[in-house]
């Protein structure tokens, strides 16, 4: 059987359910992931004066072939692009920033120093969002930066992010579309703190003054990033999800919620409906922890699906901004993006092709057998025959062939630097 025939079967099975399978389809095309440029090169990004990556993150593994500079991972982005259906965005870091050689403090950062990856972005129709880069840097050694007691350190780091937002709307100008633009800290502290509020007052001073300067929202937008621990700030995150939840309603931000920044059985899936109710955007760091915000590639598991549903069933489609945010060394890293991409559009696909209507409606009337009998009926629907048909419909390779042409480029490109 092809794969047009085995859709067609497919599709009627959905059918019987009222579910539009071709109007599906064209849906799902027109959803952004915005896919983070550094699971390409382990976090380290193309300073002249390098740093050790820090902030409590760590990428493990020391599989041969990273990016060693913006062409490079330019030509790896894509490569994972190419391999990968629909229209998406890349979301840079300012250590991606390209000096020519100079050594540039990152609160001395314009959009002069993103030219580059502009131009390619345009040439491949793709959409760009951006992240200030408080890590990796002497001064964030103390594991403190935006909440720092320290007035110059806050000043740098305050400046870098005033600097960063307006990287963002020209991005946003130039490409058409808005960049969003994350804050992450690492801040906080390894031991029980003896004041846990007075880092929290520095933060939300230093967070008022860096948006204390307009942008223009059509072209850039806010976002904030909470976290719950990290390697170095077990007891204690300045930037905690209650800090920047009450930060972002109150001062109309976006709240950027990381997969892997919460209690091992709390989940995102579970927070979508409620931000929502409160504010009309929300952002998403899709990750995978593992036993800690250990940021695996993205698989398919069930919270994923439950995410993706919980995105379609909100029709949320256009009100959450979906990034991802993983790195592995220890596998191909074209094939890191490329895993983790698909997946999440695969979830996405498995969450429109449920009937999530009728389920919305067994559940009012009380009817939760049917509910429980249904969803879990739906889990072994042919998908799969569905998501074959859009790959092929939108030009990248059907089901795992796409390795074949990893494989490939590890030989000729990866294995040669
Ligand atoms: C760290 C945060 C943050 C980073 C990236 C590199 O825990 O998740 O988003 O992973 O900015
Ligand atoms: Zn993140």
């Amino acid at each position: 059987m092809t794969i047009k025939e085995n859709f067609e079967l497919a599709k009627q099975a959905y059918a019987k359910w009222g579910v539009d399978v071709e109007e599906v389809v064209e849906k799902l095309k027109s959803v952004p992931i915005s896919i983070h440029c550094w699971q390409g090169d382990d976090v380290a990004g193309f300073e002249v004066n390098q740093n050790e990556l820090s902030g409590g993150i760590d990428v493990t593994g020391n599989y041969p072939g990273k990016a060693t500079n913006a062409e490079e991972l330019r030509s790896d982005l894509e490569k994972a692009l190419s391999l990968i259906p629909g229209k998406h965005r890349v979301n840079l870091h300012a250590i991606y920033a390209e000096t020519n050689g100079e050594v540039v403090e990152r609160d001395q950062l314009e959009p002069k120093h993103f030219e580059n990856w502009v131009k390619w972005a345009m040439e491949n129709g793709l959409g760009l969002d951006y992240n200030p880069t408080l890590f990796s840097h002497p001064k964030a050694d103390d594991g403190l930066t935006l909440s720092h007691p320290n007035e110059e350190i806050r000043e740098f780091w305050i400046n870098h992010c005033i600097g960063s937002r307006k990287i963002g709307e020209y991005f946003g100008r130039e490409l058409g579309t808005p960049a969003l633009t994350n804050i992450w800290i690492p801040d906080g502290y390894k031991d029980i703190p003896s004041d846990r509020l007075t880092p929290r007052k520095r933060l939300k001073e230093s967070l008022d003054k860096i948006f204390a300067v307009e942008t223009d929202k059509k072209y850039n937008l806010d976002a904030v990033e909470s976290k719950v621990f990290g390697i170095g700030s077990e007891s204690y995150v300045v930037g905690s999800h209650e800090f920047y939840l009450n930060y972002a309603m109150k001062n109309d931000k976006l709240c950027l919620l990381d997969t892997g920044h919460y209690h091992p059985t709390e989940t995102v899936s579970n927070k979508i409906s409620s931000m929502l109710l409160f504010s009309e955007k929300l952002a998403l760091h899709v990750s995978r922890p593992v036993r800690w915000d250990s940021d695996h590639v993205v698989i398919l598991d069930d919270e994923l699906k439950e995410i993706a549903l919980e995105i379609v069933r909100n029709d949320a489609l256009d009100r959450v901004i979906i990034g991802l945010d993983f790195f592995d060394a220890s596998i191909n890293r074209v094939a890191a993006w490329t895993i983790g991409t698909r997946n999440m559009i695969k979830a996405l696909l498995y969450a429109m092709l449920v009937p999530n209507e009728y389920l919305k409606q067994l559940q009012e009337e009380g009817n939760f057998t049917e509910r429980l009998a249904l969803m879990e009926e739906f889990k072994t629907y042919p998908f799969g025959a569905i998501w074959d048909y859009y790959c092929e419909k939108m030009g990248v390779p059907v089901r795992e062939s796409w390795l074949e042409e990893v494989k490939a480029y590890e030989q000729e490109v990866l294995l040669k630097r």
